[in-house]
């Protein structure tokens, strides 16, 4: 057993700066620190906390995070942003309008699939009629076996969450995507106490003020199995934690075809009887998607200072 086994359990439920909020397993909030100057918390981590100096006060110190299934997160040259950690899957929102970023949508699946997290992809807002153009961008998408969900949350939130709601049921969810998607919407649709419970961890961080805080974890269920977590924005999704030789590996529709190379270390982008290449001119991968690949690609191969 190791030296922290005796402690409290406790899920990391909301992080703002320096502060985290740790759900105990009763459904206790409260206000934690992690022990020393390192704060690598994120929410979805298990942790081992106890009670901070004599008088608890309702507040804790993080003495250890548990080992984490799998974890979110970007990278650029200079930093690391994780989202999430020990997810059982995420959801990555689209909309109809405004028109979204292939790219950056791409580059949130490579990541998922490095992580080893399945992907599931909504396109929110098929009441407009810009949603036609929506899903046949989105096509390729499904041809290479992410599965999609259409949904209206807003102009039409039963059916909506009839269709989320098994999809959601037992698992921790995080739910990405750029910002006039309808994260929120989501949100407020699927966790009726939404606000409550924000109100909550409000109080655990002991602030007054209405914090927004970066991420935050919500129970769709009072029996605590159903996490929906909701992350703030991003501009840059980096992806520097990817091998560039092994990013075909993340992209299942290269991925298909990159054994078919005659080099085995081709890049796909000049040699002489590549399988990629080959399948984007028979139109089995889509231009965008190989354009994109090769973007990434370079960004990836140059040197980082
Ligand atoms: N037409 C339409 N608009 C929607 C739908 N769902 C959300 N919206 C609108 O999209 C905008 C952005 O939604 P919001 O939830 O704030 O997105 P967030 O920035 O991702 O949190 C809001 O004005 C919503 O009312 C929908 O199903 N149809
Ligand atoms: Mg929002
Ligand atoms: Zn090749």
């Amino acid at each position: 057993m190791g030296k922290h086994a005796e402690l409290d359990v406790g899920l990391v439920v909301a992080g703002y700066g320096r502060h985290y909020v740790v759900e105990t397993p009763e459904g206790r909030r409260l206000n934690c620190h992690p022990r020393g100057k390192k704060s690598d918390c994120v929410v979805g981590d298990r942790v081992r906390w106890q009670p901070a100096g004599s008088n608890a006060g309702g507040e804790g110190v993080i003495e250890k995070i548990e080992p984490r299934r799998n974890l979110l997160y970007r990278q650029d040259e200079w930093r690391t942003k994780s989202f999430a950690a020990n997810l059982d899957q995420l959801l990555v929102l689209v909309a109809a309008e405004p028109v979204f970023s292939e790219s950056q949508l791409s580059r949130s699946l490579i990541a998922a699939e490095h992580a080893r997290i399945p992907a599931c992809l909504v396109l929110n807002k098929v009441d407009l009629p810009q949603a036609d153009a929506a899903r046949a961008r989105l096509a390729p998408y499904r041809a290479m076996g992410y599965e999609m969900l259409e949904l209206a949350l807003k102009a039409r939130p039963d059916e909506s969450r009839e269709r989320l709601s098994p999809r959601l049921e037992g698992r921790s969810t995080l739910v990405l995507g750029p910002s006039g998607t309808g994260k929120s919407t989501l949100i407020n649709l699927m966790v009726p106490e939404a606000r409550a419970q924000v109100g909550e961890v409000s109080q655990a961080l002991n602030s007054g003020r209405h914090t927004t805080t970066a991420t935050q974890w919500y129970w769709l269920d009072a029996e605590r199995t159903t996490g929906l977590i909701d992350s703030p924005g991003f501009q840059e999704f980096g992806l520097r934690q990817v091998e560039a030789a092994q990013l075909p590996a993340y992209m299942p529709d290269l991925r298909e075809y990159a054994g078919q190379c005659r080099f085995y270390n081709c890049t796909h982008l000049h040699e002489p009887g590549c399988g990629v290449r080959a399948a984007v001119e028979a139109g089995a991968i889509s231009p965008s998607r190989y354009r994109i690949y090769g973007e990434i690609y370079a960004q990836l191969t140059q040197p980082a200072y």
